[in-house]
């Protein structure tokens, strides 16, 4: 088979792979109104509507997608992701005058609440005297109404949309629905995948529906490779928007080789190269134009600020060259 077919062939298997995901994965409980909320969202916020308020909009992953072991889940495989990366990234988005569609884990970190503690309700409230009402302790007080202002102002302004979803099912049923709704701003939208998405997974129709049984013996599972979809969004779903993905690694030595990899395969605008015990200290964006370190500095505790300032400034130069084109 020459290259051209070989290629051609992959492409169709890999089209394949992702069809039977979408059909067998079981449909989201909330379609319609997940669905009615992108557009409205989307809608308000646009920029190429010309009602005159328009924002660039971005797409923030954020947290661990779980797989999965019984149809009626009892069990499943999970990862780290706090979710911090991606609760403090949309709040430097938000502050770059960006709309935000926060697609985060269920009960991971969220934008404005990182300061507060994970115990939040029992640690940062206390009782009144007399016990006829409750108050906030002087020592959270500041975090907590900040928290509050900041949140209650996006959503208000509806620049903030937050999307949760569990398990790798929802994930990308959920990331196909906002590329799909997303293709209509062109180099205005911009994806940011930090979530870290489960490269193996068991396919709905042979996962068993009830919880699996220790009577049996030791477990024997295979796990199918989760399709790549990164691709389908450069080619289908969005293929105009400025993509970000992240690439994480516990082994320095093959980090960079791996990103590069990814900004090639997927053709995506940058991918930030991070690892696992440094995350918070560094991070290295590897675009076409070359590598870039960003760290934390130390009158500012998030490397997401520069982080942001770098990618804000890149998706400028993208909008400008692709309305020259
Ligand atoms: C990341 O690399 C994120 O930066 C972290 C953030 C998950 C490390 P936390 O949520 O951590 O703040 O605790 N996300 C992408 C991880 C990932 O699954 N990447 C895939 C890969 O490396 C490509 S999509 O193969």
């Amino acid at each position: 088979m020459d290259s051209a077919k070989g290629s051609q062939a992959q492409c169709e298997s890999l089209h394949t792979d992702i069809e039977s995901f979408f059909q067998t994965a079981p449909p989201l409980k909330d379609h319609f109104d997940t669905s009615r909320k992108l557009r409205e969202f989307i809608q308000q916020n646009s920029p190429t509507t010309g009602n005159g308020i328009g924002r660039r909009i971005v797409c923030v992953t954020s947290g661990g997608t779980t797989v999965p072991l019984e149809q009626r889940c009892v069990r499943y495989i999970d990862n780290f992701s706090s979710g911090h990366r991606g609760a403090a990234s949309t709040e430097y988005f938000l502050k770059a005058g960006y709309a935000v569609i926060f697609l985060h884990r269920r009960g991971t970190c969220q934008p404005y609440c990182r300061s507060l503690p994970e115990d939040s309700l029992l640690e940062c409230l206390e009782l009144k005297e007399g016990e006829s009402s409750i108050q906030v302790r002087e020592s959270y007080s500041e975090d907590v109404k900040g928290a509050i202002r900041h949140n209650h102002e996006a959503i208000k302004e509806g620049i903030l949309l937050k999307l949760p979803f569990t398990s790798i099912f929802e994930y990308l049923q959920i990331l196909r629905m906002v590329a799909t709704s997303m293709n209509s701003l062109g180099p205005y939208g911009m994806f940011y995948l930090a979530a870290a998405v489960s490269d193996f997974y068991v396919p709905w129709e042979t996962m068993a529906e009830h919880k699996i049984q220790s009577a049996s013996g030791p477990l024997d599972m295979r796990l199918a490779q989760v399709p790549k979809m990164l691709i389908m969004m450069r080619k289908e779903w969005a293929p105009v928007a400025f993509c970000i993905s992240f690439k994480l690694e516990t082994d320095t030595n093959i980090l960079l080789e791996k990103a590069d990899m990814a900004l090639k395969k997927y053709k995506m605008n940058m991918v930030v190269a991070n690892e696992l015990s440094t995350r918070k200290e560094e991070v290295i964006v590897v675009a076409n134009s070359g590598r870039i370190t960003v760290r934390r500095d130390k009158t500012n505790s998030d490397v997401e600020n520069p982080l942001i300032k770098l990618i804000v400034d890149r998706h400028s130069t993208y909008i400008e060259e692709s309305a020259k084109n």
